[in-house]
């Protein structure tokens, strides 16, 4: 059960623009929104199967941290080949949650999926051979966000893995702005017009506020992680493979 309905939220002009939420009209154009605004996330999501394949150890969790719809869920639901493992997918948005619902539902798989709707800095996390958490870090509070990466690396076992995918932002300003202008290009090749970049742009200024890798690789090792490698980058998204 996909969603095919085509994001035209921004492309009205708008006298005021409000902070981003993930609410129904959101989650009614979400597959089309994210493909179109996240170059490489369908790489992200298809290699996400890939990663669990590897990792999830047998009688283990794995999480889907900020799971919207379900994608990176569903890609690790298929990957999965260790026995009696559980995914857990956690979104605070009742509209993602409630669809997410209906889409795994509608997916036919051994490996048995609980959705919940809960704040994840309020989920706990345990025995997790797995931990996911595609482009979600970003909208938490900076000051939240140690918190966060402490609580994945303490309820992970020894030997499991972290997937943690963002978008970036760069020390070197002419670097920023070349990354950045590459970002809103991808975008306009994907025939978002002007406005709705920059109009989206302001509704996310406060709401989606990116890190360095430096601090994102800071963090993870801080928090114990001995390892952590990018195996994924274009223009300002990357992706890290975080060890314990
Ligand atoms: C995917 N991972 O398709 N607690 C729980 N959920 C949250 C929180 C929070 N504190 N903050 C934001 N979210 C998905 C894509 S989208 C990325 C993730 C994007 C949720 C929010 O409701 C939304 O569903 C998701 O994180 C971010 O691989 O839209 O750029």
């Amino acid at each position: 059960m996909s969603n095919n309905k085509s994001d035209r939220i921004f492309s009205e002009y708008r006298e005021r623009i409000s902070d981003f939420v993930f609410d129904e009209q959101v989650v009614s154009v979400f597959d089309d929104m994210i493909q179109r605004s996240v170059p490489g996330y369908a790489t992200v999501i298809a290699m996400t199967k890939v990663i669990a394949e590897q990792y999830a150890s047998a009688g283990s969790n794995c999480y889907d941290l900020g799971c919207s719809l379900g994608a990176s869920t569903l890609a690790m639901r298929h990957g999965i080949a260790a026995d009696n493992c559980r995914i857990t997918a956690v979104d605070n948005s009742a509209a993602m949650v409630e669809k997410c619902r209906k889409i795994v539902e509608a997916d036919s798989c051994d490996v048995p999926v609980d959705i919940i709707q809960s704040d994840i800095l309020d989920m706990k996390i345990e025995n997790a051979s797995v931990a996911v958490m595609n482009f979600v870090l970003q909208f938490l509070a900076p000051t939240r966000r140690d918190e966060m990466i402490q609580k994945i690396y303490d309820g992970t076992n020894d030997g499991g893995v972290l997937v943690l995918s963002e978008k970036i932002a760069y020390e070197d300003s002419d670097e920023d702005d070349f990354q950045i202008s590459m970002h809103h290009n991808f975008k306009k090749l994907h025939g978002y017009s002007d406005m709705e970049v920059s109009q989206k742009r302001k509704s996310l200024e406060n709401v989606l506020i990116p890190d360095t890798l430096k601090t994102h690789q800071k963090r993870l090792s801080e928090a114990g992680f001995k390892k952590s490698y990018v195996w994924f980058k274009c223009f300002n998204f990357v992706s890290l493979a975080a060890f314990k």
